[in-house]
């Protein structure tokens, strides 16, 4: 520990810090679980897993990292850290790091160096290219890769070869959340900060594991209940998981059935009195497919969801579902938190919409403690891919391909015609990795994710991988995707080099260079760079010597943008714990609320407008008209493979608090690994018994995707009629019987919901 505590904070933290202890937090801002002597150089960076965001500081002695703590001065953690946080030295150091690059020959995977490799993609690029066009090729990126990695990739496909073929495993993950944002806000990201949080009275947490999947957001939000007893927690999941240590009440939909929850409690909303009547009048449109309506028609819309409706849809009793809305519409402040068990639906716009609908109709946005604010996963999701355009339809600082301008600027900066970059989009994850199925794609460039675990129905995808040629970047060996690639390009990993990350509340935090990349290893910015040259593109990328001249480039596309980024130079991010845009000018301190007074934007351009009209938020994102947020009215819609008498249970998937999605990095940590050895599927002690199931018994789940045995785990977590597997094994890839059907809106895949059965092994 790097701070003494008297006996009697010792006391006084411990009943919290046993708590925290179960969820694998530390409560000793400052603790470092690694072994540390004198002579340890400590840098400030950030932690490389989720989307929360967390400072650290890491512990260097000759030039080895050796140790990880949490950083005191960084404000969304203050010191704490989670259980993964703390083994990070190990995942830098493990055995499994890979060292050098490799191509398959005669079958295998063989050592080359570093020319042979290049020269190797670059030819085969090139050739598919000259052969069929551009668009044959494509880029599969990540939400953990740094906003300068991103960049590098889409100036090399989207400007330079001239494909729009660019995605990453953020549509897996957040595209529903921006499409939510967009079309409810008018554009992209939360309103408020973290600091809501310790403003908040009434917290719901809608498909959110918050204690396991984003820890030290629950650490905040246990403290502060724990401080203010009148704050309280509502869930609404379909499994109890240790999130609900402090829930008041928790709501458990059947999976893919809690849309018509969100109605029926905006209906009790508005029937009870807690509507904000001048707040609708003023600053919200009503929409359904038809466009605008007036509220009287919305009002008839959530007739058909009274509370006994949705009870009948979801299975919810019809009085939680009034509880929960009344609880909601008492408290002063409320912030709805969600994730994945929202985002991961074929209608996960639409429960996206419904979130914002509550907050929109209650007034309960743009307050200090209120606010619709979706939880990101990764730690760069919002920076390098929302925000750095690292997907199909989208260009650097929300730009978008399909417009001209926008091509045109972009195009300018990165001194390409500004017909190399193509108005339509590209393809979707899906529908990319179909085409590369089809051989309609004949090479992929693949960084810094696993798709042939991460995908769903994940089987399906592997011939695909299997036929075309496949370029994979990683830092670590072997891989399910590794075992496709032609391809294995070592990748400096985190620690290893500089760059931008930027986490769930708009926050860009600068992460240093620590120690030289392993072996062979190189930055991912500079292999695309030189991948670049190498197809002949010397002059455009001939000026990238540096991180900091891409973020440079990158930041000046953002001037003027909502996401205007113009003061967070290097020079001041290695200073601060990260900037909150919009951040203009390097003296402007960064931005708490969007859409309102103290945000830059409105202050200059909105804010008399919006006093002439009576109104404290303008919403002048891109999507909003008229500076209005929208009121959309979407229906129940059941899940794509619902339930039946042939697979009667609903399969959902999700996370572990010890592991990190494929375990390339926390699978390096043996305390780890002794937390959670394998993976298990929950089955309801109710259901167990009727398929006279035991604990720890060998079972088979079958989808119509196949089927795979797994450990019985016989625990009162997932609601009766519902099973959950964590997808982290790759010898147990649940991913094969997920079902790859997406939202037609954000093509996000809908992981959480499946039809199966289960029988004894
Ligand atoms: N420890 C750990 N933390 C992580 C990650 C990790 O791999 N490990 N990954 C990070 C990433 S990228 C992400 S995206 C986040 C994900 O964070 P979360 O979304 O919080 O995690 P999940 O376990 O995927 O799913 C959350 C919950 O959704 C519930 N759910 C399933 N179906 C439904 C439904 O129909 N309705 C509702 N309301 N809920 C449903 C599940 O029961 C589950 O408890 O975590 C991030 N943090
Ligand atoms: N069943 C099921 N499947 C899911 C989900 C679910 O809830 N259920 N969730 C989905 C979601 S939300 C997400 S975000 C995806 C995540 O899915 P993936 O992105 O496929 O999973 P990761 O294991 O995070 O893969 C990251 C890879 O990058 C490598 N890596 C680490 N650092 C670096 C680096 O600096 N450079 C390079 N080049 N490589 C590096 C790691 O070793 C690892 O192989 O999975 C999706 N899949
Ligand atoms: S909560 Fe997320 S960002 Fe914070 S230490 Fe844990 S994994 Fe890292
Ligand atoms: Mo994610």
């Amino acid at each position: 520990m790097s701070k003494k505590y008297t006996r009697r904070e010792f006391i006084k933290t411990s009943a919290a810090a046993s708590a925290a202890a179960g969820i694998g937090v530390s409560l000793f801002p400052g603790m470092t679980f690694a072994n540390q002597s004198g002579g340890t150089n400590w840098h400030k960076s950030v932690c490389r897993y989720c989307g929360v965001g967390c400072g650290v500081m890491i512990g260097e002695k000759a030039g080895k990292i050796i140790s990880i703590k949490g950083d005191e001065l960084n404000t969304v953690n203050n010191g704490h850290l989670c259980v993964k946080a703390f083994y990070l030295h190990k995942a830098v150091n493990s055995k499994t790091r890979l060292h050098h690059p490799m191509i398959r020959k005669n079958g295998k995977l063989v050592k080359s160096s570093w020319e042979e490799a290049l020269d190797l993609v670059a030819t085969k690029f090139n050739e598919i290219r000259k052969a069929n066009g551009g668009n044959a090729l494509a880029f599969y990126g990540s939400g953990q890769g740094e906003t300068e990695e991103t960049y590098m990739a889409n100036k090399l496909f989207k400007g330079c070869i001239g494909t729009n073929n660019v995605e990453g495993n953020p549509r897996l993950c957040m595209a529903s959340a921006v499409g939510g944002y967009l079309s409810s806000l008018g554009a992209d990201e939360p309103v408020g900060l973290y600091e809501d949080i310790e403003k908040a009275e009434l917290f719901f947490l809608a498909g959110s594991n918050t204690a396991e999947a984003h820890p030290i957001i629950f650490e905040r939000i246990m403290r502060h209940k724990t401080r203010n007893p009148n704050v309280k927690i509502v869930i609404l999941d379909p499994r109890k998981t240790p999130t609900d240590q402090v829930a008041d009440l928790h709501l458990f939909p059947k999976p893919g059935y809690d849309l018509a929850i969100f109605n029926a409690m905006a209906k009790v909303l508005i029937d009870e009195g807690y509507a904000d009547d001048d707040f609708i009048a003023k600053h919200l449109v009503m929409k359904n497919g038809d466009g605008v309506q007036d509220f009287e028609t919305y009002k008839k819309f959530l007739n058909d969801y009274t509370p006994e409706i949705a009870e009948k849809i979801s299975g919810v009793p019809a009085q939680d579902i009034i509880k929960a809305a009344r609880m909601f519409g008492k408290a002063k402040t409320a912030m709805t938190l969600w994730t994945m068990g929202l985002n991961q639906r074929k209608r996960g716009v639409w429960a996206n919409n419904l979130v914002h609908n509550l907050h929109l109709i209650t007034g309960k946005i743009g307050v200090p403690g209120s606010d619709s604010f979706s939880l990101t996963g990764q730690p760069n999701a919002c920076g390098g891919v929302r925000e750095g355009g690292g997907l199909c339809h989208l260009l650097p600082g929300h730009h978008l391909v399909v417009k001209e301008a926008h091509r045109a600027k972009v195009a300018k900066v990165w001194g390409v015609p500004a017909s190399n970059i193509q108005p339509k989009p590209g393809k979707h994850t899906i529908a990319m990795f179909s085409a590369l199925n089809e051989g309609e794609i004949k090479g992929m460039y693949i960084m810094c994710t696993n798709p042939a675990q991460s995908l769903p129905n994940a089987k399906k995808y592997w011939k695909g991988l299997k036929e075309q040629f496949v370029v994979v970047a990683e830092s670590f060996y072997p891989t399910m995707t590794t075992e496709y690639a032609d391809v294995v390009l070592p990748a400096a990993f985190w620690t290893e080099k500089e760059g931008v990350y930027g986490c769930t509340e708009r926050r860009s935090q600068y992460m240093p260079l620590v120690v030289a990349p392993q072996g062979q290893a190189k930055w991912d910015a500079f292999i695309l760079r030189d991948l670049g040259k190498k197809m002949g593109f010397e002059k455009e990328f001939a000026k990238y010597e540096t991180a900091e001249i891409m973020w440079d480039e990158y930041r000046g596309l953002t001037k003027g943008k909502d996401m205007n980024l113009m003061g967070a130079s290097y020079d001041r991010l290695k200073k601060v714990r990260g900037l909150t845009w919009p951040v203009p000018t390097e003296d402007h301190p960064g931005t708490y609320k969007r859409f309102m007074a103290g945000d830059p934007i409105y202050d200059s351009k909105f804010a008399e407008l919006a006093k002439k009209e009576g109104r404290r938020m303008y919403f002048y994102g891109p999507k909003a008209k008229d500076g209005k947020a929208t009121v959309w009215m979407r229906p129940h819609d059941d899940p794509a493979e619902p339930t039946d008498s042939e697979y009667p249970l609903a399969l959902t998937t999700g996370r572990v608090l010890e592991h990190w999605h494929t375990m390339t990095m926390t699978g390096t940590a043996p305390e780890l690994n002794r937390a959670v050895p394998n993976a298990y599927v929950e089955i309801n002690p109710i259901d167990a018994r009727n398929m006279s199931i035991k604990n720890k018994e060998q079972v088979v789940i079958e989808t119509r995707r196949g089927s795979m045995q797994f450990e019985a785990r016989v625990i009162d977590r997932p609601v009766q009629g519902t099973i959950f597997v964590p997808w982290h094994w790759e010898n147990k890839p649940i991913n094969v019987l997920c079902i790859d059907a997406f939202d037609p809106g954000s093509k996000e895949p809908e992981y959480k919901v499946a039809a199966a059965r289960i029988r004894k092994a």
